[in-house]
């Protein structure tokens, strides 16, 4: 409503001409992803306001896009979903010289984004990152005794997922990282569209759910954090917050991450602007300021997900940048993979099959 009123009185203003100063940029961003004082910052020094929602899902996102007149100026997909939206034609090709703090954007993470977007022509990468296990260490032990937390197995093998589920297992309502996860672990191609691989998967998946509370993208950080839960399949940088918000809380949970030995999947997130975008001057105005190293590093001290600018690595805090689960070194490089978007008829097929997942029909 309030994103509502903002437009609609910008598009008046705009209109009488009066009060042109009144710049506003709309932003669709992933929950928990951003250090909100920037936005302030953002304000304060361009003029600019800021109109600021968020979502915990692609398909909540693609949703939006697809239908088009989203009203927003910057978005935020990941990779696999950058890729298809780019061939629906969803976005404008960015200009480079209206993005002078693109030239810090790290090399390697770019020439991984660029196989979503041939040439990098659409997208500038935001954060990138892992799913993995993030778990309350105290009660996890109180169940598991020593057994070290570093397997997929914890989740997928049903008697040990029993073992935890009385203290609460939520799991990220993402199939396209549940399903890369529960492949790998069968020793599958991650990336395999064969709908018998798929059903596989789909089957591994099914004999979790007895013991998951829920399934939910976003909910699972506080839920740690207070001790409503015990573990969540959740991405590295929301483990972290919840790692951080119950030290905040002094309340004496503990919360870790890892990545399981079998490895995972990588994940990028990247700012694209929409096609119909109302105010692309204002869009770029806010992906340069996003991309300045120091700010890049605020928002990853806050959120504990990795950026792609390298030179704000001197401005972030030591926590972050020396966390191999968020900054992963080589060894751990090495045991992450990353996927392709689905084509439709795999898209239906996985759907599908996550929808029973969730609900055991
Ligand atoms: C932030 C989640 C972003 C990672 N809370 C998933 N794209």
């Amino acid at each position: 409503m309030r994103r509502m009123l903002v437009a609609l009185s910008a598009a008046l203003l705009s209109a009488s001409g009066a009060f042109a100063q009144d710049r506003v940029v709309r932003i669709y961003n992933w929950s928990d992803y951003i250090d909100t004082k920037v936005l302030d910052e953002f304000t304060r020094e361009t003029g600019i306001k800021v109109v600021y929602d968020t979502y915990e899902s692609n398909e909540m996102l693609e949703t939006k896009l697809l239908a088009g007149n989203t009203g927003y100026d910057v978005v935020v997909p990941s990779g696999t979903f950058l890729q298809r939206q780019i061939q629906a034609g969803v976005f404008q090709p960015l200009d480079r010289s209206r993005l002078p703090n693109a030239k810090g954007l790290w090399p390697d993470v770019m020439k991984r984004l660029a196989s979503y977007d041939p040439g990098n022509r659409y997208a500038a990468n935001y954060m990138w990152f892992t799913t993995g296990i993030a778990y309350n260490t105290g009660k996890l032990k109180q169940r598991l005794g020593d057994k070290p937390i570093d397997s997929w197995d914890i989740v997928f093998k049903p008697e040990l997922l029993k073992r935890v589920s009385d203290c609460g297992v939520y799991v990220l309502d993402s199939p396209e990282d549940l399903f890369a996860i529960a492949l790998r672990y069968l020793n599958l191609n991650p990336d395999s569209k064969k709908p018998d691989d798929l059903r596989k998967a789909s089957a591994l998946l099914m004999r979790m759910r007895g013991s998951v509370k829920k399934f939910h993208s976003s909910e699972y950080i506080n839920a740690l954090a207070n001790g409503d839960i015990c573990l969540a399949i959740g991405w590295a940088g929301d483990a972290f917050q919840a790692r951080n918000r119950a030290r905040d809380a002094g309340n004496g949970v503990d919360i870790s991450y890892v990545i399981p030995k079998e490895g995972t999947l990588m994940s990028l997130d990247n700012f694209a602007i929409p096609k119909d975008a109302p105010d692309v001057a204002e869009a770029y105005a806010f992906i340069d300021f996003m991309l300045r190293p120091e700010i890049a590093a605020r928002n990853s001290s806050v959120t504990n997900f990795a950026n792609s600018i390298l030179a704000s690595k001197t401005f972030m805090d030591k926590s972050v940048i020396d966390n191999t689960a968020i900054y992963p070194d080589d060894v751990t490089m090495n045991r992450l993979f990353t996927v392709t978007p689905y084509d439709l008829a795999t898209q239906r097929l996985v759907t599908r099959e996550w929808t029973r997942v969730k609900t055991g029909r």
